[in-house]
């Protein structure tokens, strides 16, 4: 029985020693100290042997199920160890390795000059309002002076969108809605998209943006719109820019005027950019008309005030130098990424 004992003991460390793999350890568990294996085979061999002897033997079996386990559970250790180094070194994260450049998103050119305007604005005590993109033909038009047979008003231009409901051509409507709350004075700017049925090309897009601005208050004059807007124009082209204002006619605006500044390339002398004339068109401004005044419930006798229009794909071409407007709304990434 002791023979076949150290025997069995032998062939399993020969077994443990020989075994490459968890599994194969898991093997010689199972065919050695298993329920039928090797050593359980001799434990039911008890019954031959001398009752006298029984203990002896039992002591011996057991010992050599000790043995056998304790070798066992060496090798699987072992084992596990070096599969864990394994994967540490299959995983080593090289920390001098030069990074990934990662991708940043940039602000849209469009973004940039609307936030620009806005800021000057906003430094002289300008207060920005968002108005509905959705307007009524009475806010956008008929509060506005314009007559119901005016040209603007024709669905060549106009998207009416079904009852009296339209898509704004400008974000005039947003001051209307604040002079309607009656809260004077006011000094307001109404960035926003705005909508006009045109062809794309270079310079048009059935969808751009606006930004108009509007005060109103007492004894304000067009001394004040001039000087507000030279002021702007200084402060977004350049403090030697000059400003000329060109008589002009809107129905929302009386007297009318567009403003010109003196070109940020060439200075005035006339280059390709300005077209040679020195100067380039930049908004288009007025006294608010009194119609406009007295249809939202303000006083024109005792108040007055100036509004202006500026269109901000103009702005941001302009700034930029780019030629063609298609370019600010095909979301070129190529295009995008260099502002
Ligand atoms: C342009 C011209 C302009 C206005 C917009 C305005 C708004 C109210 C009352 C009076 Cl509520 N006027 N807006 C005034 C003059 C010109 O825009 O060429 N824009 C691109």
């Amino acid at each position: 029985m002791k023979e076949r004992l150290e025997q069995l003991k032998a062939e399993a460390l020969r077994q443990i020693e020989a075994s490459d793999a968890l599994e194969k350890l898991n093997e010689v568990r199972v065919s050695f100290l298993g329920k039928k294996g090797e050593l359980t085979g001799v434990l039911k061999g008890m019954k031959d042997v001398a009752p006298e002897e029984r203990p002896k033997v039992g002591q011996l079996v057991n010992d050599t199920r000790e043995q056998i386990e304790k070798v066992l559970e060496e090798a699987i250790r072992k084992m596990e160890k070096a599969a864990r180094e394994a994967q540490m070194r299959a995983e080593v994260i090289d920390v001098t390795l030069p990074a990934k450049k990662s991708t940043v998103g940039h602000r849209h050119p469009n973004t940039i000059a609307m936030e620009e305007v806005e800021r000057i604005f906003v430094g002289m005590g300008y207060e920005v309002v968002e108005g509905p993109e959705i307007e009524t033909d009475y806010y956008n038009f008929e509060a506005l002076n314009i007559p119901a047979d005016h040209p603007a008003k024709d669905e060549q231009d106009t998207f009416y969108i079904g009852g009296d409901f339209l898509l704004r051509t400008q974000t005039s409507g947003t001051q209307v809605h604040e002079m309607e709350k009656g809260k004077v004075p006011i000094r307001m700017l109404a960035p926003g998209r705005v909508f006009r049925s045109d062809e794309v090309d270079a310079t048009h897009s059935p969808s751009f943006h606006q930004i108009e601005g509007l005060v109103i208050d007492k004894h304000i004059t067009f001394a004040d719109l001039k000087g507000t807007l030279a002021e702007f124009a200084k402060e977004l082209f350049g403090e030697e820019t000059k400003v000329k204002f060109r008589p002009h006619h809107f129905n929302f605006t009386e007297p009318s005027a567009e403003m010109d500044v003196s070109c940020f390339k060439c200075g005035g002398s006339g280059c390709r950019f300005c077209k040679g004339s020195g100067w380039i068109e930049i908004l288009g401004c007025g006294m608010v008309h009194p119609n406009v005044l007295r249809m939202s419930k303000i006083d024109p006798e005792e108040y007055t005030g100036f509004a202006f229009g500026i269109g901000l794909e103009r702005i941001a071409l302009l700034k930029y130098e780019i030629d063609d407007m298609r370019l600010l709304y095909e979301n070129d990434v190529r295009f995008l990424k260099q502002f």
